[in-house]
């Protein structure tokens, strides 16, 4: 399992963000923070490998953005200027349910479930907009925040929210108002790129942007706890669009499943995650 220490350990040498082709739709953040006194220690990060317990279809003109589960169903944002919307889809078809378009200037971002609420981001417009879980109509005015909008999700503490630099943003559900920042590091560097997030067992699990691998990252330090190499998911897919990356987690909390998918992808893949005792990024 050396192997995937050296990809990982290449990857995190380019900080986290292989220069990405010309037509990349989302661009390289700015340069990473420089780390701060609470940096936690470099400890060996355990690494995980994934099991594919079910494939299901997934659209593959989605360029996924966002992904949660609700109530049997999966909602999902997706970006590009001119088709990004919010959808609610069959988990086991892959058919729309229902649909709320994003103005056509936007680029649709990450998606979080707040009650009854669904809160989309925009990439670069500072603007998060609300949406009715049932009907997908809007549920009030837009609100704003600075910087660029990356991924979203719901933890009790807030919504957490990604931005493409090395912290993630707390942020109060209802105004969005920044209530702290998490810096994130792996065995004690700092992480950029960390995109897709998904609250899962008191814990920030997340995909890091144009990587086959999610991270585990504990939501009072920043620290991330565990690499999982997804990449085979990312083999099986083959996709020939350099953008058509890993991105999109939802968690069925109530049955305890965890689905991924990426960019562009036909498959939504219900996954395990597996521990591999030999296995660490150091
Ligand atoms: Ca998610």
């Amino acid at each position: 399992m050396k192997s995937i220490a050296r990809h990982l350990a290449a990857v995190l040498a380019l900080g986290l963000s292989p220069a990405a082709p010309a037509a990349a739709q989302q661009a390289p953040a700015a340069a990473p923070a420089a780390p701060t006194s609470a940096t936690p220690a470099a400890v060996p990060v355990p690494v995980s490998r994934v099991e594919v317990i079910a494939r299901l279809p997934h659209d593959p003109t989605a360029f996924t953005e966002g992904l949660l589960w609700h109530d049997g169903h999966l909602y999902e944002s997706t970006g590009r200027e001119g088709v990004s919307d919010v959808r609610r889809t069959d988990p086991v078809s892959g058919k729309i349910l229902a649909r709320a378009t994003i103005p056509s200037g936007e680029f649709g971002e990450g998606l979080a479930l707040d009650g009854d609420t669904l809160i989309s981001l925009t990439w670069h417009d500072g603007l998060a907009h609300r949406w009715h879980r049932d009907t997908l109509k809007r549920a009030g005015p837009d609100l704003r925040y600075t910087g660029e909008g990356w991924g979203l999700t719901r933890a009790p503490e807030g919504l957490i929210m990604s931005d493409g630099t090395t912290s993630l943003r707390v942020l109060d559900p209802v105004t969005l108002a920044e209530k702290r920042r998490i810096p994130v590091t792996i065995a004690g560097r700092p992480l950029r790129n960390v995109n897709e997030l998904e609250w899962v067992d008191g814990a920030i699990l997340a995909n890091v942007w144009h990587t086959g691998f999610l991270v585990t990252i504990d939501p009072v330090d920043g620290h991330v706890t565990r690499v999982i190499d997804a990449r085979a998911l990312v083999e099986e897919v083959a996709a020939k669009d350099p953008e058509a990356v890993l991105n999109g987690i939802a968690w069925d909390a109530k049955k305890g499943r965890l689905f991924v998918t990426g960019k562009l992808w036909p498959t939504l893949f219900e996954i395990a995650i597996v521990d591999d005792p030999d296995s660490t990024v150091n």
